[in-house]
Order: structure tokens, then C-alpha cells, then sequence
């Protein structure tokens, strides 16, 4: 047990070490990015997809989407009009600083202004990875519960933002956007917190605001 904890350990250091570097390039180069985490089918690649569309032609994006197996999500990013690179975990969890830095072979970070990175769907181990990212974006949707801040607190302890997804459904659940808002906060006072719809679109300024604000600060971070 001692030999494995040991090895463990040396893995996350190992992480650690490498998202510290991928940190600094991005800095370099004033990409801001972004790692969205949510458990499956909150509506991480559909609030993407909106996002997207909102953000095009204002922001160079750019997509690196984790999935265990397959490339359906890449395939609907790529849809969208954006660079898209995908990363099969093979039926891991999550993912890990060493496949960003591989899926940077694949995207010019030098032309993109936001990098948005879809974690695997899980609320557990992705919090616990640092993949050199400025902030994780945890979504929690309300078909979920409104309980999950408290079930899963890491996921939110570690993230900046928390995105409550599919308000339009709130009339039709037991769940309450403001009780999910107070749970979340609850856990993590920091969150800055917007309810959104990825299907009628509702909430989605304050939101890319925040994106755009943050976009700027990044660029002119890296140009002063
Ligand atoms: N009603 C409603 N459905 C949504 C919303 N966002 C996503 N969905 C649906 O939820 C399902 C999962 O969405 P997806 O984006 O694939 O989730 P992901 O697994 O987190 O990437 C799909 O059927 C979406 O159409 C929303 O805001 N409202
Ligand atoms: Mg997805
Ligand atoms: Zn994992």
C-alpha cells in the first residue's frame, strides 16, 4: 500500500510539474483557458456550441474535448466552425496535464485567444487535475438535483465558475436554481455563478462577458 501511494504521489507531482509549464506558455502567448467540468450530460459541448456561435468573430477559439472513447463531441464542435482536437482517454476518468500538452501538437495556441478544454463527464478526479488552465468551469444542470454542490464539493471548491445549466426545464423539476446558486456558494464563496439555458440561449451575456473579460486581461497580461 505504502509502494502505491508512493507512486500515486509521484504522478500527481509529475502533473503538477508539466500543467505549471503548459501555465506559463499559455501566459506567453495570452490564451486564456478555460476546463469545463461537469458530470455526463450536464451540457458541457452544447453550452460550448452556443458559446461559440455567440463568440465568433470576435475570439480565435479553440476546442480539445476528452472523451473515453468516442470523437462525437469534436465531431459537433468541429461543426460549429471551430478547431476541435480530440483526446480518447481510452475509458479514463479524466484527464491529465501530459494529453494537453499531446493535443497541443495539434492546435497553433499561438492564433487562439480562448482555449476551452472538455474534461471526461465526472464531478469526481478532474477537479484534482491541474492541466495549466486559468479556470475550471464546473456546469451543474438542474435536472441533476440541486444538491450536488454539497454532494461533490471538490468539483466546485476547485472551480471559478459554475454554470447552472437548463433553467428553462426549472418549472418542470423539483430542483430550484437558487437553491443549486446557495449550495454552490456554499461550498466555494468565490464561484462567480450564471443560470443559463443552453437550449433557449437566456443567461448567456453575463456569462460571455466574463469570457471576454477575461479574454482581455489574459492578452494584455501577456503583451505588458
Ligand atoms: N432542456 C435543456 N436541455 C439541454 C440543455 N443543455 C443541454 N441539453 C441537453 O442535454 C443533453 C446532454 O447535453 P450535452 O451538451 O451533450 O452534455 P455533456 O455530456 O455535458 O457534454 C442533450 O440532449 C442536450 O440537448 C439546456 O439548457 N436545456
Ligand atoms: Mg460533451
Ligand atoms: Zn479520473
Amino acid at each position: 500500500v505504502k509502494k502505491q501511494i508512493a507512486v500515486l504521489k509521484d504522478v500527481t507531482e509529475a502533473n503538477a510539474i508539466l500543467a505549471g509549464s503548459l501555465r506559463a506558455e499559455f501566459a506567453r502567448q495570452g490564451v486564456l483557458v478555460l476546463d469545463f467540468v461537469a458530470s455526463p450530460g450536464a451540457g458541457k459541448t452544447s453550452i460550448l456550441e452556443r458559446s461559440i456561435e455567440r463568440l465568433a468573430g470576435e475570439l480565435r477559439l479553440a476546442v480539445i474535448e476528452g472523451d473515453p472513447y468516442t470523437t462525437l463531441d469534436a465531431d459537433r464542435i468541429g461543426g460549429a466552425g471551430v478547431p476541435a482536437v480530440q483526446i480518447n482517454t481510452g475509458g479514463g476518468c479524466h484527464l491529465e496535464a501530459h494529453m494537453i500538452h499531446e493535443a497541443l501538437g495539434q492546435v497553433d495556441v499561438g492564433d487562439v485567444d480562448v482555449l476551452i478544454v472538455e474534461n471526461v463527464g465526472n464531478l469526481l478526479c478532474p477537479a484534482g487535475w491541474d492541466l495549466g488552465e486559468d479556470a475550471k468551469v464546473v456546469v451543474a444542470s438542474l435536472p441533476e438535483g440541486d444538491d450536488k454542490p454539497l454532494k461533490y464539493p471538490q468539483a466546485f471548491q476547485n472551480a471559478q465558475v459554475m454554470l447552472i445549466n437548463k433553467v428553462d426545464l426549472e418549472p418542470y423539476l423539483p430542483a430550484s436554481a437558487a437553491v443549486l446558486r446557495a449550495n454552490g456558494l456554499t461550498v466555494n464563496p468565490r464561484l462567480d455563478v450564471f443560470a443559463l439555458s443552453a437550449v433557449t440561449g437566456e443567461g448567456f451575456d453575463p456569462w460571455l462577458d466574463w469570457v471576454r473579460r477575461r479574454a482581455a486581461e489574459k492578452r494584455a497580461a501577456a503583451h505588458a
